[in-house]
């Protein structure tokens, strides 16, 4: 089997691996101990190097009228196939490569549904760790990032208040109550699945971008599930 190639972008932290959208599918294909390369693009030039490798615009134009594209794109060499998307990639993988399922139960349709109610209450939460992507991504890349997410979460980022944190909070507290609603420590009970790794991409983007002190903040919400999922998805790769 040829290694997959997952598309990533670029920062400034030893190590790289900071974008949650990208952190879905490696944590998908560690789980399902898929063999795989990541090529690193630059945040401001993910969509000349993703149009150029033939991977599929998104459908929204940027402000000079052209495609967006995005990463994660995963190109599989082994079937020919060029995956733009994360929760289309989780898709595909699940498709192509079905030993251990992150859709157990038939639960994609469920899944994709927590997907975009996840993504909804993120969105406008998530100003604090905009800024912080913005400073590890150096001064041009950080200065695309803010131009396109603004566009979106509009600025002020702000970072050093109470007040910039609550909204965040909040959504950790809703985020809580589906977790409370289960026996086990997964969304589905003692079932893991694509839907705790939803929740853990976020949550590794926090805990490598945000300062000692913020992470140490998120971390104290919900009697300390956050840090703790995070570490039982982490577990879960690391363990096949
Ligand atoms: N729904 C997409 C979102 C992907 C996305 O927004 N990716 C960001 C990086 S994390 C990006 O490529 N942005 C490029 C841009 O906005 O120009 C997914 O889940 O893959």
């Amino acid at each position: 089997m040829q290694p997959l190639v997952l598309y990533d972008t670029l920062s400034e932290l030893p190590g790289n691996n900071w974008s949650p959208n990208p952190a879905k599918p490696r944590f998908v294909l560690r789980y399902k101990n898929i063999p795989f390369v990541t090529l690193w693009v630059e945040y401001a030039e993910i969509s000349i190097a993703m149009k150029s490798i033939g991977a599929t615009p998104i459908g929204r134009k940027d402000r000079h009228g052209s495609d967006v594209y995005t990463v994660p794109v995963l190109s599989d060499p082994n079937t020919g196939a060029i995956i733009t998307d994360s929760l289309e990639i989780a898709s595909y993988l699940e498709k192509t490569y079905p030993e251990k399922p992150i859709f157990p139960n038939n639960a994609e349709p469920l899944i994709r549904a927590l997907d975009s109610t996840h993504f909804s209450l993120i969105l406008p939460a998530v100003k604090p760790l905009f800024a912080r992507s913005a400073e590890i991504l150096g001064p041009a890349n950080g200065k695309f990032f803010t131009e396109a997410r603004s566009a979106n979460v509009p600025l002020p980022w702000g970072v050093g208040h109470d007040d910039d944190w609550d909204p965040l909070e909040k959504t950790y507290n809703t985020v809580y109550e589906w977790y409370q609603k289960t026996d086990g420590k997964w969304i589905m009970g003692d079932t893991f699945s694509y839907a705790d790794i939803i929740v853990a991409a976020s949550l590794l983007w926090y805990k490598r971008i945000a300062k000692e002190d913020e992470w140490a903040r998120i971390s104290s919400w919900n009697e300390g599930k956050w840090a703790q999922l995070l570490a039982d998805v982490e577990q879960e790769w690391k363990s096949t």
